[in-house]
């Protein structure tokens, strides 16, 4: 049976990872450092522009099938910051730790410690894209929990769990997070569109 080959237009390995852990044998992925070094631009100010810039840089320069993943912390009591600012929220360069720290700093003596995680992802296919989008609702810690995952997951304990992302190992994230409902939805539509293809 024919293969699905698909570029994943992003940096980040732990990302690449969770994403490759899910994916069905009949999709083939390749990570976009092993195409190129240069840094792929993200300069929009949702996370819907950001997962089609990466997507669509990716598809000019390497003319290839592709998709990009965007995503970002959305805190309630901050008005749904960091958001689209992420990865850069202490600034330019910071590092996971550093957000971190800026984040528990803001949520210092705040009650409402809602928050979700929320992913966009941009697939171009065959000259077309397609968006998928995927969330998980939960709550802001106190202070950082566990060793695992990267980013907010020591700080963001999912709804319904008793332990923080980063607690978790990776299938276990892999079952509730906001990138497995995204990419699950990309899987579903994957599925469909190789039998139609096989009809
Ligand atoms: P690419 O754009 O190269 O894919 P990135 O790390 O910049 O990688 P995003 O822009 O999508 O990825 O993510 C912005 C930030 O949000 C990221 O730097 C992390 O701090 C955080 N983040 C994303 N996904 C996360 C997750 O599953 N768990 C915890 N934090 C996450």
């Amino acid at each position: 049976m024919e293969k699905i080959k698909l570029v994943v237009a992003t940096h980040n390995r732990h990302k690449f990872e969770e994403i490759a852990a899910l994916m069905p044998s009949g999709v083939e992925l390749q990570p976009y450092w092993e195409l190129s070094g240069e840094e792929i631009p993200e300069t929009g100010d949702t996370l819907t522009e950001n997962a089609r810039q990466k997507s669509a840089y990716v598809r000019q320069h390497f003319s290839a099938d592709c998709f990009a993943d965007d995503t970002g912390l959305e805190v309630e009591a901050l008005d749904g910051a960091p958001g689209v600012y992420s990865a850069r929220y202490a600034g330019p360069g910071a590092t996971y730790r550093d957000n971190v720290d800026k984040l528990l700093q803001a949520m210092a003596g705040v009650q409402d410690r809602r928050a979700r995680f929320v992913t966009v992802i941009s697939l171009w296919l065959h000259g077309r894209e397609y968006l998928f989008e995927g969330s998980v609702e939960g709550t802001i810690l106190e202070s950082p929990q566990g060793e695992d995952g990267f980013g907010y997951d020591p700080v963001f304990r999912p709804q319904g769990c008793d332990r923080s992302f980063a607690q978790m190992t990776l299938e276990e994230k892999g079952r509730i997070s906001h990138r497995a409902r995204a990419t699950e939805a990309m899987i579903a539509f994957l599925s469909e569109y190789l039998k139609n293809t096989h009809r």
